[in-house]
């Protein structure tokens, strides 16, 4: 069953809320402004306990309120704000400096998308042209979050074009598992990667593989966040923001696991790379409803085919052909 809400409204547009719940408690709601996915709240003793940041519309209208938000058509950075079409420079619209980021000023956050809600999902569907959000080929676009009664949550992201583009979308969920006011340094991570993509401060991945077992980014047995933070103060980041390279992987066993007391999130994707991204410098500027902003205040795990695959087609194809449909799963397993 699903039930619809106005939620509030902005630019004088109603939002739309849409929760689902299945039959063991388990909560969803989405909002149709940015095909945002809001809350996710387990049932637990003493009630409903959301597990992700959220955030007023305000705060959801902001160009990086991209808080449980769909990113496209390309998530991650695309440098010097440009791809290349055929061999030929396709400039793109940049946002961060000269780089395109989580689909440029224009990408799927920050739209407004049609829903269509049933018992157990909701579709959101609508045309991105090409004239709007710059990239190449008018999109038909579609983002389904399905809530299922074994507790998971699935994201299926569809797109075709009559023209040849690009399509490589994720969601940027943040994740907090604590009932109180607390960071994620006493959650416990586990990510399937030993490898992360060289960066310099532009954040723009170079075709270089850093091992990182050893370091304060090597989560592939599960560790405790808060002393891997602890050891990366220092630097320019002053946490984790980087691309983890999976490779090639069984898609049944989870790319990462998040776990904090009796809560706990598998992420599950076919896809090569992971971006991890622990809020380090949040402050004063952002507002979430259940949390104070601060740095490590929610943790983000956006799965994703690398973005390096741009320009390098080592690290994934992320080309879609004309009319053929893109499709992309991202699967998350809640235990509680
Ligand atoms: C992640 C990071 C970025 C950015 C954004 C909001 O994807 O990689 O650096 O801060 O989220």
């Amino acid at each position: 069953m699903y039930t619809k809400t106005t939620f509030g409204s902005l630019a004088n547009r109603p939002v739309t809320a849409y929760t689902i719940e299945n039959i063991n408690g388990l909560r969803m709601t989405l909002l149709d402004y940015g095909a945002t996915w809001y809350a996710l709240e387990v049932p637990t003793h003493t009630g409903h306990q959301n597990i992700m940041l959220n955030t007023d519309l305000a705060g959801y209208a902001e160009p990086t309120g991209y808080f449980g938000k769909p990113l496209g058509r390309v998530a991650g950075r695309i440098g010097e704000g440009q791809l290349m079409m055929n061999g030929k420079p396709w400039p793109l619209p940049a946002n961060e400096g000269t780089t395109t980021l989580h689909g440029g000023p224009h990408g799927y956050s920050t739209l407004w998308w049609q829903a269509a809600p049933a018992n157990d999902q909701v579709t959101f569907t609508r045309t991105i042209p090409s004239s709007l959000d710059g990239f190449p080929g008018d999109l038909t676009a579609s983002v389904t979050y399905t809530l299922t009664d074994s507790d998971e949550v699935h994201i299926d992201f569809t797109g075709t074009s009559p023209e040849e583009t690009v399509f490589n979308p994720t969601n940027h969920a943040y994740w907090n598992l604590n009932a109180t006011d607390e960071t994620i340094g006493n959650h416990e991570l586990m990510v399937a990667a030993q490898q992360r993509f060289e960066a310099p401060l532009s954040k723009v991945p170079t075709d270089h593989l850093l091992d990182v077992t050893g370091t304060p980014f090597d989560f592939t047995t599960p560790r405790q966040m808060g002393p891997q933070l602890a050891a990366l103060r220092d630097t320019p980041e002053r946490g984790i923001d980087d691309i983890y390279y999976i490779g090639e992987h069984d898609a049944d066993q989870p790319v990462a696991t998040l776990r904090c007391g009796d809560l706990g999130v598998e992420f599950y994707s076919k896809r090569n790379a992971l971006i991890l991204f622990t809020a380090n410098k949040f402050g004063d500027e952002l507002h979430f409803l259940e949390k104070k902003s601060r740095p490590y205040v929610g943790v983000a795990l956006e799965p994703q085919t690398a973005p390096r695959a741009v320009v390098n087609p080592d690290f994934g194809d992320i080309r879609l052909a004309p009319g053929e449909t893109g499709q992309a799963q991202l699967r998350y397993h809640f235990t509680y």
